[in-house]
């Protein structure tokens, strides 16, 4: 059965642009309850180690290079069939390719600064969770 959280964060080119709070409302205007929310900066080592399932990829140093340049917004969100219902909603991988209205398609700057990501599959979503929050800052 497919889980109801799945893991987001606001990426920092979108919070330099100012886009925080227009995502956050845009999340919420889209049914999903944020459960949990920090406002957090990665070390280089931090989002290497985050995103160690594309080690090896071309764009690893620059993604983690780009992931550790400024503050993100971590959160949980909840819905039903919440990791395949929020990449949905999110849009495509690539702004440009992004569906009208989605929050990659009106906040998102190219491919790597997409402004929000989402996590691919339950089991990610439980790992990706568990590296930002502990329990006690999660509210169901
Ligand atoms: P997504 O699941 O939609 O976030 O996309 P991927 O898992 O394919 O990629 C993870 C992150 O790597 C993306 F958010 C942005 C970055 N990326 C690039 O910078 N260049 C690429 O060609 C593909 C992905």
């Amino acid at each position: 059965m497919a889980g109801k959280r799945t893991y987001t964060m606001v990426k920092p080119t979108a919070m330099r642009k100012g886009y925080m709070a227009a995502i956050m409302n845009k999340i919420a205007e889209g049914g999903f309850k944020i459960v949990a929310a920090k406002m957090t900066k990665l070390s280089k080592e931090e989002a290497e180690a985050f995103y160690a399932i594309h080690k090896g990829r071309p764009f690893f140093d620059e993604l983690t290079s780009f992931m550790s340049s400024g503050p993100i917004i971590a959160m949980v969100v909840e819905k039903e069939n919440a990791v395949e219902a929020y990449r949905n909603f999110i849009g495509s991988t690539n702004p440009a390719e992004a569906a009208e209205g989605t929050i990659r398609k009106l906040y998102g700057t190219n491919i790597g600064e997409n402004a929000i990501h989402g996590s691919d599959s339950d089991e990610n979503a439980a790992i990706e969770t568990n590296f930002f929050f502990s329990d006690r800052e999660i509210f169901g």
